[in-house]
Parts: structure tokens; C-alpha cells; sequence
């Protein structure tokens, strides 16, 4: 994987790396410790003594009573203005802007929290392709000629092999397809890791096969989950449902292009005509 710093960042050449090549670059310095060590409490407090929020992808490696040592902390836009700002980062927006077109949204903003002990994940893509699992859900000859899919991994703890870094098979994104339990060895033989220090930042297509990996180390593994989407494609988390009016009225240009404002359809097209011809006379 290759590693840009916020001036070599640049989009072409990522995205090249995205689509084309492995699949995955790293940023370094783009988030000040401060901001990392901010981030880092507030989802900490979030996750404190909660139930694990079991995803379908997760499956049976979570049935084992280890659940509780993975946490999803969902809607990160509400828990604190740092994670606004690593959302709309300029340098990522930059990227994101050639890889998903320029009216690009956010489809979700999460963290995954894996205590000492936790098991990882299978496995699996991302959304919208993660129920690709039942290919004849999706439209036929689906494939990757094109991303619909952004992956942001910001990490707030040391990202090693021991504390479970992200696992990927660097390629695999251009096959577009599930990986199925036939493909876990060839996968964990293969992978390879998405280390880096805290602050770190990688961009990943996700439709390369990946996964967390087990923590072996002795503290947690934090991590800001960003998903980026098309403007076409419908957002996994409802931001704005889920957001407070305050928030939603203060929000900036790019938040208010990442919580889809920008993009106004579906529309109720009739009555949107009667508007406009009110408006013509
Ligand atoms: O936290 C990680 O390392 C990866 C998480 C992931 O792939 C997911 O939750 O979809």
C-alpha cells in the first residue's frame, strides 16, 4: 500500500491506487493529536459498558460470547464537531471528489471499537455492496468498472497486527464478488494489513474483500469508519433523521452536500410542477 502525506496527496494518483492497484493508500498527518486524542475519548465514552450492536457481517464469529468485545458506535456526527471535521477534511473531500463525483455523500460515520480479546470480523464488502451475498438482488453484470463505494479507516490507536489492523486482499476489488467461507484461507494467507500509527488515515475502495482482524494486543483498537457514497446511492445511516435540528441548521456547505441536501430527489414531481408553474405566471 502506498503512503501519501497531505501534499503528495494526490487524487489521481489515489485513485488510480484505488481502482487499478491494491485498493488501499494511507495519509499521514492530517489530524492533529489533539483532535485524534478527542475523538478517541468521546467514542470511548460512547461504547462504555454497551451491548455490542451485532452486524450481519460479523456472523458466527460473534456467537461465541465475545460480541460484547466489538462495539459499533453509530451517528458520530452527534457526538462531537471533531468528527465533522474529519469528515470534510480537504484533503479527503479532494480525493473523494475525483473517485465518487463531485456531489459525492456520506453514507455513514461510525467507530468500531475492538477490546483486547475481541474476535474481528469475516470476511466480507462494503456497503452498498455488502449484501452482494445475493448478487440477484442487485442489477445484473454489476461490477467495479466504476466506485460506488469509498472507504475512510481514521485510526486513534495503534493499527498493528497484534491490535487487529484492517485486513484486506489487495486487488480483489477489481472482481467484485462476495468472498465466501470457500475463500477464507486463501484470504487470511494472503491478506495483507492496514497498519499505521493513530492520526493515520486510509482510503479504500470497499469493494475489496477485508475485515477486522482479532486484537491480540493489550488495549483497544479504535477506529473512525467513514462510508462515502455517490449522490444516487441511498445513505445507510439517516443522518439527517437522526441529527438534531440545531445541527442541521448550522451545517456547512460540504455537511450539508454530505448529508445529501444538494441532491433533492425523490421528489413529488407533480407538485413540484404546480410550484414551478406558480411561479413562471
Ligand atoms: O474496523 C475495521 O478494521 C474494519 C471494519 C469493517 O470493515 C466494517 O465494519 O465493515
Amino acid at each position: 500500500m502506498k503512503t501519501f502525506t497531505a501534499d503528495t496527496a494526490d487524487p489521481v494518483a489515489i485513485c488510480d491506487e484505488l481502482l487499478n492497484g491494491p485498493g488501499a493508500v494511507r495519509i499521514t498527518g492530517l489530524f492533529s493529536a489533539d483532535q485524534i486524542a478527542d475523538a478517541r475519548t468521546r467514542i470511548m465514552a460512547h461504547s462504555d459498558g454497551e451491548a455490542d450492536k451485532v452486524t450481519h457481517f460479523q456472523g458466527a464469529a460473534m456467537e461465541d460470547g465475545r460480541a460484547n468485545l466489538q462495539r459499533r458506535v453509530w451517528n458520530l456526527l452527534a457526538k462531537g464537531a471533531v468528527f465533522s471535521d474529519m469528515a470534510t477534511h480537504p484533503v479527503i473531500m479532494a480525493v473523494l471528489r475525483r473517485w465518487l463525483g463531485s456531489e459525492f455523500i456520506m453514507g455513514s460515520i461510525a467507530a468500531n471499537r475492538i477490546l483486547p480479546g475481541g474476535p474481528g470480523q469475516e470476511p466480507h464488502i462494503d456497503f452498498p455492496y455488502w449484501d452482494f451475498h445475493q448478487p440477484d438482488t442487485h442489477p445484473m453484470g454489476l461490477n467495479a468498472s466504476f466506485p460506488m463505494n469509498a472507504q475512510v479507516t481514521i485510526a486513534l490507536d495503534p493499527f498493528t497486527e497484534e491490535s487487529g489492523a484492517t485486513a484486506y486482499l489487495p486487488g480483489t476489488q477489481k472482481d467484485m464478488r462476495y468472498p465466501t467461507a470457500q475463500d477464507h484461507d486463501h484470504f487470511y494467507a494472503n491478506c495483507a494489513r492496514m497498519t499505521g500509527a493513530p492520526g493515520d488515515t486510509i482510503i479504500f475502495f470497499g469493494a475489496a474483500w477485508h475485515c477486522a482482524m482479532p486484537n491480540t494486543a493489550d488495549h483497544d483498537r479504535n477506529a473512525v469508519l467513514i462510508n462515502y457514497i455517490p449522490k444516487f446511492v441511498k445513505p445507510l445511516e439517516d443522518m439527517p433523521g437522526a441529527l438534531p435540528q440545531s445541527f442541521l441548521d448550522a451545517a456547512s456547505p460540504k455537511m450539508r452536500q454530505l448529508l445529501g441536501f444538494n441532491y433533492k430527489y425523490p421528489e413529488i414531481l407533480d407538485e413540484a410542477d404546480a410550484v414551478n408553474a406558480e411561479g413562471i405566471t
